[in-house]
C-alpha cells in the first residue's frame, strides 16, 4: 500500500503509449508519468512535453529498473509485451501491459508462472472494453437476472484499414483478443473450442492476409459465442457486443451522439480508430490501476490468468483458421491466486 503519487514509466509512445501517458498526466490524480521510453527518441519527446514527464530513457530495461519509477505501463509492440512484462517482474513493480500479454503460448506461461512465483498480482493487461461504460452496462443487465441467463455473445469489431501483410495469425493476436476477452467477460463463462473460417476482402491483398474473420466458440456453461473482425472496411471504427439471454438481449450502442447533417444527409460520424470512442474506458482503466497500487486492492480489470487464457484461446483459433477444424481449448488449472 502507497498513498504517495504513483510515479509511472511508459514504455512505447505510438498513438496508444501517448495516449495513455496523456491519460495519467491529466486525469488519474493519484499518478504521474516520471519517465518514458521509445525506440524512436524524438516520439518518446513528444510524448514527454505533452505528459509531463521529466526523463527520456534509451533503453526500457534501465526505466523498468530506475528508482524513480514505481509502475511501468507497456505499450510498445505486441512481441516486446512478454519479456518487458517479465523484467517488471523481475523489478517487482506493477505493470500495465497492452494487450496481448504475448503473442506466443510459452511466452504468456512463462510470465503467469513468475507472477506465480512471486505469490502477488503484479500483472494488469489492458483489455479496456471491461471498463467501457457499454461493456459494464451490458454485463450489468446479464448479472442482474432480469432477462434470464445468457446464452449467447455476438460480437463486431471493425477496424477501417491494417497495413498491407497483416496476417490472420496476427489479427487474431492483435485484434480479435479483445472478443475472445469480451466474451469470457460479458458471459463469464470459458472458452471450451473455437472454429474460425477468414477470407481476403480484396484480391490486391497479401496472399496470407484474412481480413475478414468469422469467429464461432463453444462457451462453458452451454454458452456460445459468434463474432465478426473485419479490419480493412474503409469506414470507420466500430465495436459492438450483444448478450442474447432466455427473455431478451443486452447489446452495447455506439458512443458516438454528434448529429451531423451534411450533403444531404442526417447521421452520425464514425470514429476513425479506438483512442476517442474508448477514451474513457482507458480513463476508468488507468484510475483503476493506479488506486489497486495504492490500496493493495485488486486490480478490477484483466489479470495474467487472462491474458494467458486469450493466448491460448488465440493459439487455437489461429490453427482453426489454418486447418478449418474446431479446435479444443486446453487450459492449465486456474491458480488460486486469481481465484
Ligand atoms: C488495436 O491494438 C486495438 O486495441 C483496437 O481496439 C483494435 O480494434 C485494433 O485492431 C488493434 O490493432
Amino acid at each position: 500500500m502507497s498513498t504517495g503519487t504513483i510515479r509511472v514509466g511508459v514504455i512505447g509512445t505510438g498513438g496508444m503509449g501517448t495516449r495513455h501517458a496523456v491519460n495519467l498526466h491529466r486525469f488519474v490524480g493519484g499518478a504521474c508519468v516520471s519517465a518514458v521510453y521509445d525506440l524512436d527518441r524524438r516520439r518518446a519527446q513528444q510524448a514527454a512535453m505533452q505528459s509531463g514527464a521529466p526523463q527520456v530513457f534509451d533503453d526500457p530495461i534501465k526505466l523498468i529498473d530506475d528508482s524513480s519509477v514505481d509502475a511501468v505501463l507497456i505499450a510498445s509492440p505486441d512481441d516486446t509485451h512478454a519479456a518487458l512484462t517479465l523484467a517488471c517482474l523481475k523489478a517487482g513493480k506493477p505493470v500495465l501491459c497492452e494487450k496481448p500479454l504475448a503473442t506466443k503460448v510459452e511466452d504468456a506461461e512463462k510470465v503467469l508462472e513468475a507472477e506465480v512465483a512471486i505469490g502477488r498480482r503484479l500483472i494488469a493487461v489492458g483489455f479496456m472494453r471491461r471498463f467501457d461504460p457499454q461493456h459494464v452496462a451490458v454485463k450489468n443487465v446479464a448479472l442482474s437476472g432480469e432477462i434470464g441467463k445468457p446464452l449467447l455473445w455476438k460480437g463486431v469489431h471493425r477496424n477501417a484499414q491494417v497495413a498491407y501483410g497483416i496476417t490472420g495469425a496476427t489479427i487474431l493476436i492483435n485484434s480479435a483478443g479483445h472478443d475472445f476477452d469480451s466474451a469470457r467477460f460479458l458471459l463469464g463463462e470459458e472458452v471450451q473450442d473455437v472454429y474460425v473460417r477468414g477470407l481476403k476482402s480484396r484480391p490486391e491483398l497479401h496472399g496470407d492476409t484474412r481480413d475478414l474473420l468469422l469467429i464461432q466458440m463453444t462457451m462453458s456453461n452451454n454458452c456460445l459465442a459468434s463474432g465478426e473482425v473485419y479490419v480493412n472496411d474503409e469506414y470507420g471504427y466500430e465495436v459492438s457486443a450483444e448478450l442474447v439471454c432466455q427473455r431478451g438481449t443486452a447489446c452495447t450502442v455506439q458512443p458516438d451522439k454528434t448529429l451531423v447533417r451534411a450533403k444531404s444527409h442526417r447521421g452520425f460520424y464514425v470514429a476513425a480508430d479506438w483512442l476517442s470512442p474508448f477514451q474513457d474506458a482507458y480513463v476508468a482503466e488507468a484510475i483503476d490501476w493506479i488506486d489497486s497500487i495504492q490500496t493493495g486492492q485488486p486490480f478490477h480489470g484483466a489479470t495474467a490468468w487472462d491474458g494467458y487464457v486469450t493466448m491460448r484461446v488465440t493459439a487455437a483459433a489461429i490453427q482453426s483458421l489454418n486447418t478449418g477444424a474446431v479446435v479444443p481449448v486446453k487450459l492449465s488449472e486456474k491458480p488460486t491466486l486469481y481465484q
